[in-house]
């Protein structure tokens, strides 16, 4: 019956957003959760919830023209998705990619509503972007290309409307650029931006968010299943934001690191990545913006050119990149090889085949919109703090995003339970856990 209506579901969601396989995925994954929950919930049938919560409350499109050092004209695309208000501002990333199109920023819109509802702060879902591609652009084509971009982005935002901040190719200096811009244009020093630095607004903890937060939530998977991270190998995509922090929570918890990668290759330290090397990586990649390659050739380790890590046998993986970075022979060569758990620190990272893989091998597979809510739940922390005009000491940010992580690990133990109550499906907690609220808070104000 509920596959029926899956089904049937699916097929209008197509026919309305074709061409857009990437928000089909995310709402589908959503679907298959929600719909046997609906059979027995009538009131959100009745209104349409389901139907309403897959269309944006609004999308804009806009054109970012900029001039490069050479002064060439060039053109981009901008976007901002306003997915959903239900429960506050829009609140949500911007990703600075050449791969970015309206499909891509919806589905990571339509994630992030779920997770913020999870994080249990008062925000909305949305997420923005550009095909703008800052790979090999100089600090004065970047600051540009930011300008232009915030001088229209600026008409759509606010502190009290939609407050976007970082992902992919966005990180503290593109903030910096596109929050001076909407200081100039606004004249007024508000919160509409999260990520900030600290000596102008930015929150402790916001940079490590993310990746402390992921650990934490996979630490708490473990910890449920009277195990921890203490001794366990790790393997790590990616070797930005998300990545660097959740190497540097992974030692702390006695956890060892062995992979590192980008979108040329992986590297494999056997030895681990501690303290020191990891000092390397992030000076390498925030400051130098080198390539991860460097890193073999510094610590005399294998690098495997155009491949992702999954191959190399771990206990727990974080892929903490991209969206479908784990296909399902890349989930069944890491389960065969002994992996017990995956905390997915990128948003959608696993294919819907490699999820059935992790689900069937009964591992503990934490979704992204559970595990790397910590960036948007600090990012929520530091909207409380710019509201109160203080600061947060860094005990105190910590202490409340470790204590989100272990909510949301309680939300999804609520809502996952499966069977007698071993096996806690997270896909299925997390997105009932996250839809009952948005969609309580849908019905309570009527048909909007
Ligand atoms: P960064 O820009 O700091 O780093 C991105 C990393 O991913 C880089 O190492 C990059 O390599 C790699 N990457 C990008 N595209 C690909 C690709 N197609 N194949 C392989 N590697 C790729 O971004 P973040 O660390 O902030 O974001 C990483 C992931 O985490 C994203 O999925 C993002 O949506 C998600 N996320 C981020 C949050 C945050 O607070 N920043 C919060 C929640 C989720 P290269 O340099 O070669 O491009
Ligand atoms: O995907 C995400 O949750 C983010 N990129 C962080 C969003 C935010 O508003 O901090």
């Amino acid at each position: 019956m509920a596959n029926t209506n899956v089904k049937q579901f699916m097929a209008k969601v197509i026919k309305r957003n074709p061409n857009e396989p990437e928000f089909h995925q995310a709402v589908l994954e959503v679907a298959e959760s929600v719909m046997p929950f609906l059979e027995k919930n009538k009131k959100y049938v009745d209104a349409k919830i389901l139907e309403r919560i897959v269309e944006p409350e609004r999308v804009i499109m806009f054109r970012v023209p900029w001039q490069n050092d050479r002064g060439k004209v060039q053109i981009n695309r901008g976007f901002r998705i306003e997915m959903n208000s239900a429960l506050g501002p829009y609140k949500g990333g911007l990703r600075f990619h050449p791969t970015v199109y309206l499909g891509i920023l919806k589905f990571l819109a339509f994630e992030q509503v779920f997770k913020n509802s999870l994080t249990t702060l008062p925000m909305g879902g949305g997420k923005g972007g550009s095909d703008f591609d800052p790979k090999g652009k100089s600090d004065n084509e970047v600051m540009k290309f930011c300008q232009s971009f915030m001088t229209e982005l600026s008409r759509h935002i606010g502190p009290n409307t939609d407050i976007p901040a970082g992902d992919i190719g966005v990180g503290g200096r593109e903030i910096g650029f596109m929050f001076g811009q909407y200081k100039r244009l606004r004249n007024e020093f508000t919160g509409v931006l999260t990520g900030k630095a600290l000596n102008w607004g930015g929150s402790l903890i916001r940079p490590e968010a993310t990746g402390y937060g992921c650990t934490y939530l996979v630490e708490a998977m473990l910890n449920y299943r009277k195990d921890s991270l203490k001794g366990k190998a790790c393997t790590v995509s990616g070797s930005g934001n998300v990545a660097q922090y959740t190497v540097e929570k992974v030692n702390q918890l006695g956890g060892k690191v062995v992979t590192l990668s980008d979108s040329s290759g992986t590297v494999h330290d056997p030895k681990g990545i501690d303290e020191k090397k990891l000092a390397f990586v992030m000076e390498l990649k925030n400051v130098k913006r080198g390539r991860i390659k460097e890193y073999a050739a510094k610590y005399n380790c294998k690098y495997i050119e155009g491949q992702r890590p999954w191959n190399i046998p771990c206990d727990v993986a974080f892929p903490s990149a991209v969206q479908n970075e784990i296909s399902g022979e890349d989930a069944e060569a890491l389960v065969k090889n002994g992996c017990i758990a995956v905390g997915e620190g990128a948003n959608m990272p696993t294919t819907p085949e490699g999820v059935k893989v992790f689900q069937n091998a009964k591992i503990c597979f934490a979704p992204g919109k559970a595990a790397n809510a910590g960036g948007v739940a600090t990012s929520g922390l530091e909207m409380s703090q710019n509201s109160q005009r203080l600061a947060w000491t860094r005990k105190e940010v910590d202490e409340k995003l470790h204590g989100i992580m272990l909510a949301i690990h309680d939300t999804c133990v609520r809502y996952g339970k499966e069977g007698k109550g071993k096996y806690i499906d997270y896909v299925k907690g997390a997105n009932i856990g996250g839809f009952v609220k948005v969609a309580d808070a849908m019905l309570d104000q009527g048909l909007v």
